[in-house]
C-alpha cells in the first residue's frame, strides 16, 4: 500500500470563541477515537497529522493542504462545521472519512457529505479505510464493525503520535519515555517531553 498523507481532526466544538469556559474546559472534552485513529494510521505505515479543534485554533492554517485521506469526528453540534471541512478536503482532492457521534446518529445524512461514514470502528473498519481510500459520490459508504473495539491504543502510544507529529513540524527537542515510582511508590510510566516553545516539560504517569 502506498504511504498516505493522512488528517485526523476532533471536532470538540462548532465555531470559534473566546468564553473563558471553553479555555479552561474543552480540551478536555477530546475525544479518546481520533487519537486512536491516529495511532492505528501511523502503524499501517502512513504519515498523520492530529488536530484537536477546541475553538482556538485558526483551523485552515492548522489544517494540512496535502492530504490524501481526513477523518473527521465529530458531534452533531459540529456537525455543519464538518461536512464543510469534507467539502474543503474533497475540493482539494482528498477523500474523506466521518466517525463519532454523528455518523452514528445520522448515518444517512452524513453519507451526502462524505466518502466514507464510519460506525462501530476498529482497527480492521480503519486498515478497510486505508486500503479502499477512493471517492464515493455522491453517496458515501458505510463501514462498521460489528462490535466495540475490544482494546483501544494506550496512553503512551497515543502521545507518542503527537510526540513524532511534533518532531516532524519541528516544536519538540528531546523525548524520553521511561518507567519509574510514583509518589505512592506504584510503579508507573512516565512520558517526559520538552518543546522548544517556552522549554514546556510535561511529565505524563500511567499505572502498570
Ligand atoms: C462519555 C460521553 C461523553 C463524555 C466524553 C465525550 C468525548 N469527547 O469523548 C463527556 C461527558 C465529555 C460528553 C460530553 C458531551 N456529550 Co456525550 N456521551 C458520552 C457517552 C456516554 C459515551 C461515549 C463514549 O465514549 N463511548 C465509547 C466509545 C469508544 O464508543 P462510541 O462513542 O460509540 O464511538 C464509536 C464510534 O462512534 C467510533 N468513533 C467515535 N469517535 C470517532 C471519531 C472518528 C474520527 C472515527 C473515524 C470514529 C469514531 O468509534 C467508536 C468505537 O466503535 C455517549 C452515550 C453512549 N452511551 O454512547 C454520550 C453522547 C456521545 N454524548 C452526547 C452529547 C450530546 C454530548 C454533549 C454535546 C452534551 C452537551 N450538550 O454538552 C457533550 C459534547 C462534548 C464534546 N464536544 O466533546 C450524545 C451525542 C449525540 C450526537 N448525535 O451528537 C451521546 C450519544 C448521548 C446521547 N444519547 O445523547 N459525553
Amino acid at each position: 500500500m502506498r504511504k498516505l498523507r493522512i488528517g485526523v481532526i476532533d471536532l470538540v466544538t462548532k465555531g470559534p470563541t473566546r468564553a473563558l469556559y471553553a479555555r479552561v474546559m474543552y480540551a478536555n472534552l477530546a475525544s479518546i477515537m481520533p487519537q486512536g485513529i491516529a495511532v492505528w494510521c501511523e502503524e499501517e505505515g502512513h504519515d498523520v497529522t492530529f488536530i484537536c479543534y477546541t475553538g482556538f485554533e485558526n483551523l485552515v492554517e492548522e489544517l494540512p493542504d496535502r492530504v490524501d485521506l481526513v477523518f473527521v469526528g465529530a458531534f452533531t453540534e459540529a456537525g455543519q462545521l464538518a461536512y464543510a471541512l469534507s467539502n474543503l478536503f474533497r475540493s482539494r482532492g482528498a477523500v474523506t472519512a466521518l466517525g463519532g457521534p454523528h455518523a452514528r446518529s445520522y448515518l444517512q445524512d452524513a453519507c451526502q457529505y462524505f466518502d466514507y461514514v464510519l460506525g462501530f470502528t476498529d482497527k480492521t473498519v480503519i486498515r478497510e479505510v486505508l486500503q479502499g481510500c477512493s471517492q464515493h459520490r455522491p453517496l458515501g459508504v458505510c463501514v462498521a464493525a460489528k462490535q466495540q473495539p475490544t482494546t483501544l491504543p494506550g496512553v503512551r502510544e497515543r502521545l507518542e503520535v503527537h510526540i513524532l507529529q511534533s518532531r516532524r513540524e519541528g516544536v519538540v527537542t528531546k523525548s524520553r519515555i521511561s518507567f519509574g515510582k510514583n509518589r505512592q511508590g506504584r510503579r508507573c510510566e512516565q512520558i517526559g517531553v520538552v518543546w522548544c516553545v517556552g522549554a514546556k516539560i510535561v511529565v505524563m504517569h500511567r499505572h502498570l
